[in-house]
């Protein structure tokens, strides 16, 4: 699905790596995530989901960037690091993703405004995951490891079209220094965009 970050999360590792990959697109807006075939693929019905051989599927993007990722540079050896970049994975799904990336997706398809009963009570705990990410990033240069690791990729994702979800990133400096290191990686490539419901 263009437009979602989940979505985005392995595509952004894979072209980091350097590794080739096939999206195929499903029309998630319409409805082709419920049904039958694509439930066979996955139960809960969403996108991501990586056929990693043939007829074999595995959803959830963090455990996607996992299965991808973990015999390479961005998955740290050490044991220590690696619960680290674990908890900010977990920490990305239920406390930044269900606030920032929900209030994205109802400003840009499902119809919401600002003024949106929904948009508004996002508004503190998404500013609250910014304000943990912006503290976190006073101290160091990623999340969780000593190089860019697969949390940068999982927390990129929503991070970087946050504005989009009405949460801006100017009063968040080291959060934007970090986008900025993680889009300056050779191989980055931007998320891909699709159309717009007609306003
Ligand atoms: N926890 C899941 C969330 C997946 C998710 O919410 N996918 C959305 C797109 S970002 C989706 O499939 N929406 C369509 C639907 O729910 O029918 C993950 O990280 O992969």
């Amino acid at each position: 699905m263009p437009d979602s970050g989940n979505c985005y999360k392995p595509c952004l590792l894979m072209d980091l790596l350097g590794r080739p990959y096939e999206w195929i697109e499903v029309d998630a807006l319409n409805g082709e995530t419920r049904g039958a075939e694509f439930l066979q693929k996955n139960p809960a019905g969403r996108v991501p989901v990586l056929e990693y051989a043939p007829g074999a599927y595995l959803p959830e993007s963090n455990a996607i960037l996992f299965f991808l990722g973990r015999d390479s540079e961005l998955w740290p050896e050490d044991p220590a690091e690696q619960a680290a970049v674990l908890g900010w994975m977990f920490w990305e799904q239920n406390s930044h993703e269900v606030w920032i990336a929900t209030s994205r997706f109802g400003l840009l398809f499902g119809g919401a405004t600002a003024a949106s009963e929904d948009i508004i009570r996002r508004r503190e705990p998404g500013l609250s995951a910014l304000t943990r990410m912006e503290e976190h990033l006073g101290g160091c240069s990623w999340f969780g490891a000593s190089s860019i690791s697969l949390a940068d990729i999982a927390l990129f994702a929503y991070t970087h079209v946050a504005g989009e979800g009405g949460f801006s990133l100017d009063g968040f400096p080291a959060v934007r220094s970090w986008l900025e290191r993680v889009a300056a990686r050779p191989g980055f490539r931007p998320m891909r965009r699709g159309k717009r419901p007609s306003a």
